[in-house]
Formats: structure tokens, sequence, C-alpha cells
């Protein structure tokens, strides 16, 4: 319904503002159906379903499959009771897929439910689950969680409790990145104000040859790991250069996201013939003892785009030792760091005019609100960037606006009227500093690679 000009469904929270971002839900097979097709889509197969999982945003909501409930090939009827049961599949039924919010994580959840499609001749097609749970049978059969989605699940729901019931309220930034917050990182690096992608675009294009050289006098044969690929646009440039210098070496791109690592597997070879790609699906440190399994090389590592920034600087040396620890004596690190600059410099990169950061904060509200079943409303919240210069230190904090309660699972989170979270941190380096921070997580300094505003540095360095 139409409330002040705004539509608003009823929920168990009773009249709520529509979120357009909200996937659609409590929906029947047939109204399922048709949206995809009013979408230009259709449905998903159960097969393709089951493959695509591990990407989803597990353990939120059923959904529904085209595919008509019938047994696996090899099913056999187990005599008895049990056998009767399993053993029935019967015609008209669709198959539903998921996990509910409520689901404990850590034992078997629930994978299949089937509901009836057609139930009586008077039934609309277009209605909705509630009508069709007056004549639904519904089976559930129990299997075990894809391990990733159950580890993500288990962690994510973890840490935001921990963090909301905590006194001073604070978020991981790491949680940032679902499909919506890429998209949204995406455009906060072509927004004007946010110059740290275009600083280092520009060291990779002018000084790849020089990354290249001095690559190769620390060491004749070596391969490239980089940590958190992303979509290696800008390293791509550095990768290519080494490729022309007829070094013939492997890049292992490490990413927590596998459908990167499909495409860069899948693109990279083609724009860079001859380059040899094997992808890493996983967590840094895991990844990087996996690489060292992978060849007998020395190995360069790449860790771009000031993700260094998003650790805490008095964690900072922690860890980079944790990365020199899977490393080798000689093996070579780039790190690449945000440099001290003018204080409103920084801060507008944090707070650009068209808001992109502010929803990409906003954001993880949302994905808690989707994943974990909460109940925020972002309207009640505002973006706080801050830059402390003396420190360089840029933190990002959700202002709540008012006195409101949130609803996460069983947790009741409280927010005083003007109460914070802390989001994130994207600490800011001198030169100095850097060099120093090598030296305390045990490599030496080789060489920086800075731009010409002076505001970036790709800082290189060896094992000791
Ligand atoms: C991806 C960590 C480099 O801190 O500058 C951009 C993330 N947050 N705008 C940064 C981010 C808000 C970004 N890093």
């Amino acid at each position: 319904m139409q409330v002040d000009g705004q539509w608003q469904h009823y929920t168990l929270h009773g009249l709520r503002r529509i979120d357009l971002n909200e996937p659609v839900s409590h929906i029947s097979y047939y109204e399922a159906a048709a949206f995809a097709a009013w979408k230009g889509m259709r449905l998903p197969t159960e097969f393709e379903w089951e493959a695509a999982s591990g990407q989803f945003s597990w353990g939120q909501r059923w959904e529904w499959t085209e595919s008509a409930y019938l047994p696996y090939p090899g099913f056999q009827r187990v005599p008895g009771p049990v056998g009767e049961y399993n053993g029935k599949f019967m015609v008209n039924q669709k198959v539903l897929r998921g996990a509910s919010a409520f689901t404990p994580p850590d034992t078997a959840v629930i994978l299949t439910v089937i509901f009836s499609i057609h139930t009586s001749a008077g039934n609309s097609p277009a209605s909705g689950l509630c009508d069709n749970l007056n004549y639904c049978f519904m089976k559930t059969l129990t299997v075990p969680q894809p391990p990733v989605a159950r580890k993500h699940v288990n962690n994510f729901y973890r840490d935001v409790v921990n963090g909301l019931l905590a006194e001073h309220k604070h978020l991981d930034s790491k949680y940032f990145y679902d499909a919506a917050g890429d998209a949204l990182f995406q455009q906060i690096m072509q927004a004007p104000e946010y110059y740290l992608t275009g600083c280092e675009l520009e060291i990779l294009q002018e000084q790849s040859r020089d990354i290249a050289l001095a690559l190769c006098a620390l060491c004749s044969s070596f391969d490239v790991v980089e940590l958190g690929a992303g979509d290696a646009s800008k390293t791509s440039i550095l990768l290519k250069e080494i490729l022309e210098m007829g070094l013939d070496y492997t890049y292992f791109p490490i990413d927590i996201s596998g459908s990167m690592i499909n495409y860069l597997e899948r693109t990279l070879p083609r724009q860079l013939p001859g380059l040899k790609v094997k992808g890493l699906n996983g967590e840094y440190i895991d990844m990087l003892k996996a690489s060292a399994d992978l060849t007998p090389k020395r190995r360069v590592v790449l860790f771009m785009g000031a993700s260094i920034g998003n650790v805490p600087p008095q964690e900072a040396a922690a860890f980079l030792k944790k990365i020199r620890e899977q490393l080798h004596p000689g093996d070579i690190l780039i790190t690449g760091f945000d440099l001290k600059k003018h204080p409103a410099t920084v801060l507008a990169a944090y707070n650009d005019a068209a808001g992109i950061t502010r929803e990409f904060n906003l954001n993880l509200l949302r994905r808690i609100n989707h994943e974990l079943g909460a109940n925020f409303d972002t309207e009640k919240f505002e973006h706080y960037p801050t830059y402390d210069p003396g420190t360089g230190s840029c933190k990002s904090y959700l202002v709540s606006l008012e006195e409101q309660e949130v609803q996460m699972g069983d947790a009741l989170i409280h927010f005083a009227k003007d109460e914070a979270i802390y989001m994130e941190i994207s600490q800011k380096y001198s030169a100095a500093e850097i060099d120093r921070l090598a030296q305390t997580s045990g490599f030496r300094c080789v060489r920086q690679f800075t731009d010409s505003k002076d505001w970036f540095v790709d800082a290189m360095w060896q094992c000791a």
C-alpha cells in the first residue's frame, strides 16, 4: 500500500517501506516465474542452482527452481516406512532450494522443500505463499551445507552481533563487498574525489617498466602472486610488461570471490597471450601458503590498491609479519600505500558529492538485513567520515539519527540518538613510516614508486 506517496508492505514488524534493493520474496512459484519472465530471464533449474549456490548469500531465504521434483540419478528407495516416505516423487511439484536465516549454521541445513504447485481448481495461479500453504505438501531433506557457505554465515553473523553489542559499536569493513558492495566500490573508484585509483594507475602506466626491471635485477626467475586481485585491470599493465621482458612466469591471483577467479582465468590469457594464470580462491594467508606448493620459484607478491589501509595501523606490522612468514628469503612484496596529504583532499575521497561512499557504507546494513534477517532502516543512519591528519587515520562512521531498536535474529540492538557505528579505517602513511613498517615486519626496503603528485606509493620490499 502507499503511505505518504511511499510504497510500504506489511511485514512481521508491521508496515515497512519497500527496499527496492532487496530481492523479491514471499511469492509463489507462479509469481517467481512471472517475475523472472518480466525481467527477461527464467528461474534456474535445480542443477543450475546447485552449481551456483556457493556464490549466493546463503541462509536467508528459499529460492524457486523450475525443476520438477524427481529423484536424482541412481536414487534407490530404501525398504520400510523411510523409503516409502522419502521415495515418493510426486507429479505437479517444483523444487525450492535454500536455507533459512534461523537454521543453525553449524548443523545440517534443510535444502529441499517441495510445494505442490497445483492445489485446487479454484486456486488462482497468482495466489501468495500463504494461500498455497493451506494446500501444500512440504517435504524436507537434510544434507550437509556447503563448507564455504557454512563458514561464511557463521563468521558473518558472529562478527556482526559481537560488533553491534559492543560498548563502542563497530562492523568489519571486509563485509562491505557483497555483489552490491562490489558494484558500489567500482563506482567509488570512478568518483572524481577518489584519487587513489588514478594515482596507482599512473604509477603502473608510467613506471611498470621500471618496476619490472627492478624485479629482474633482484631475481632472474619468479612467479607473481596477487592478494585480493579483483579484476586485475591495473595489475595487468605490470603483468604485460613482465611478459614483454621475455620472462616465463605464472600469475596466481588470490581472491575471496570465486566468480572473480573464474573470470580472471578465462579472460586474462586471452588479453595477455602467453600468460599462465592459476587462480586461488580463498583467504590471503591460506592461499599464499598454497601458492608455495605450486611453484619452486621465488614469488613476487602484490598487495595493491591501498588495501593495507583497512588494517588498523597498530596491527599493520603483525599483519605484514604473517605474510612474511609465508614467504622465503629473497621473495618480494609490493604494497600500495595511500600517503598523508592535505586533510581536505583525503576527507573528500571518503565523502564524495554524489554520495556513493555513503551508499557503500549503508549497503552493509542492507546486507545484514538480507543475510542475517535484521530490520535496519537505512534512512535513520547518517554517513560520517573523519580524517585526523595527526595520526593519518581516516575513519568512517554511521550515526544513528534517533533513538531506535534494531532486531537481528535473537538479538535486539539498541541505538541511542547520535550513537555511531565505526565502519572502516583507511590509514594514510608517510614515506618514512612505510620504510619503518618494512623493517619491523622482516623486510628490506628496495624502492618506493610514487605518482607525480606524491599522493600514493607502491613500495617494493624484499624478504630479509
Ligand atoms: C579498498 C581499502 C583501498 O579504504 O580507500 C573506498 C575502500 N572505502 N571508499 C579505501 C574504500 C571507502 C578502499 N580500499
